[in-house]
């Protein structure tokens, strides 16, 4: 797929910082070490309904790590998946009497024009599971090759088409137990894991399973459901979720990428079952080195999403006439291990804020730029510190409207820093 057009990032003069960042597997801070190329995927959504702010929360997240890896002079692999067929997509259309396809390509237009106001780094390889079901397929014939994956029957009922020369339809499991980093990631107790399953996309009744928590590979097609030919071995059918983000990644940037990112509500399973799942496919570990997640946004203290309806939208901010960069700085206010509520009032004060430092960089000199930069990378470097980085930009911009400051192209260059490091066009 086509991603959305690419900011320009101006450079900075001086030197950036490595990177640490919070590790879920380890639950330590941890120094990233990429190479030249840094290698990342972040979770991409599943494109049923707008973009709201828990998603521009966790996509300006990884766009702040990425903007740090390039300033430490490495560039950057990024990878982004769409969720373009999945349950989800599929039940909102029906719900609606809308074609499913034509329900995605509405909603990722939308999210490519919310990413584009934001600011956001598009990624390099923008890939969805429908141009992906072949790969998927292979990938999870192998599984069923190696004894990692195994069928379970469909019940007649269900009035699936069974592959051909095979008695009956079968939907494909991943066998949990067979792995022996299966929990590596969440480092979850099993009463953790048994308790968000069903919620978070799981079947934890489906009879027949080997284990409550083992995650569907492939669905057989179910009548009216959109199938793909899986070949022989699966039949009609398509992907189950966390595949989709096993084989993309793997096809995309290999074993071992540097940073694995999305939301705290992709822990697990869907993070979990990704890495276990890559794990069976390669026999190597780590799938990521170091997995990044988001802390929720909600709105009045309830966790925001699609399926709550409790919603706070990008695109209905900006059609309301919010400058995107208030909408990204009221973002950044909050750091991103902390959970926060979206309010009216930190609209309010990120445009105040944003006003400010307009004025402060209005002028052709000011206070010198040397320490805000030092203290802007800083910040960042050290897991995404993003209020830290405000709180010294505040300091360099009320002495710039305050005390002047007489150090000619200052304010110019501490733009190109905001620019450039937080994503802020001033
Ligand atoms: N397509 C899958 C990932 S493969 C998915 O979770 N899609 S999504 O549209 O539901 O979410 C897109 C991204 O936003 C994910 O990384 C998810 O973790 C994150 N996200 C969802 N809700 C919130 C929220 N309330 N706060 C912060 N991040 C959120
Ligand atoms: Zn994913």
């Amino acid at each position: 797929m086509i991603a959305w057009p690419p900011p320009f990032v101006p450079s900075v003069p001086g030197e950036g910082v490595p990177l640490r960042v919070h590790d879920t597997s380890t639950g330590t801070l941890r120094e990233t070490t990429p190479g030249e190329t840094a290698r990342l995927y972040v979770c991409g959504i599943t494109p049923y309904d707008a973009t709201h702010m828990g998603h521009a929360a966790t996509y300006v997240t990884f766009d702040l790590l990425q903007r740090v890896w390039r300033d430490g002079g490495h560039a950057v692999h990024y990878v982004q998946n769409v969720t373009d067929v999945d349950d989800p997509l599929l039940e909102r259309a029906t719900r609606d009497g809308v074609d499913w396809r034509d329900l995605a390509t509405r909603e990722i237009a939308l999210f490519h024009e919310d990413m584009t106001a934001l600011a956001v780094l598009p990624p390099d390889d923008y890939v969805g599971v429908v141009e992906s079901v072949e790969r998927i397929a292979q990938d999870v014939v192998t599984l069923l090759g190696s004894g990692r994956a195994y069928r379970v029957a469909v019940p007649e009922s269900d009035g699936a088409e069974p592959a051909e020369g095979s008695e009956g339809a079968h939907d494909v499991y991943y066998d949990v137990q067979a792995d022996d980093r299966f929990g590596a990631v969440s480092g979850w107790t099993r009463e953790q894991m048994l308790e968000v399953f069903a919620d978070r996309g799981g079947d934890p009744d489906r009879a027949g399973k080997r284990d409550v928590l083992d995650p569907l590979l492939w669905r057989a097609t179910r009548p009216g459901e959109p199938s793909w030919d899986g070949g022989p071995e699966l039949g009609a059918g398509r992907p189950g979720w966390h595949a989709e983000c096993t084989t993309i990644a793997l096809t995309r940037l290999g074993d071992g990428f540097d940073v694995q990112g999305g939301g705290t509500d992709l822990i697990f399973p869907h993070h979990e079952m990704s890495a276990v799942q890559a794990h069976g496919l390669t026999g190597e570990w780590p799938f990521a080195h170091t997995y990044v997640h988001q802390a929720m946004v909600g709105l009045d203290g309830e966790k925001m999403s699609k399926s709550k309806g409790n919603l706070v939208l990008v695109s209905r901010l900006r059609a309301e006439g919010v400058d995107p960069m208030a909408i990204r700085l009221a973002i950044l206010a909050h750091h991103y291990r902390t959970e926060w509520s979206w309010t009216a009032q930190g609209l309010t004060d990120a445009q105040a804020r944003l006003d400010r430092w307009r004025a402060a960089l209005s002028g052709n000199g000011g206070p010198d730029a040397t320490e805000v930069l030092r203290a802007v990378r800083e910040r960042l470097a050290d897991d995404l510190d993003a209020p830290g980085a405000l709180a010294a930009v505040d300091q360099w911009a009320d002495a710039a409207l305050t005390l002047g400051g007489d150090v000619e192209g200052a304010p110019g260059i501490v733009g190109r820093a905001l620019d450039a490091l937080l994503g802020v066009r001033v």
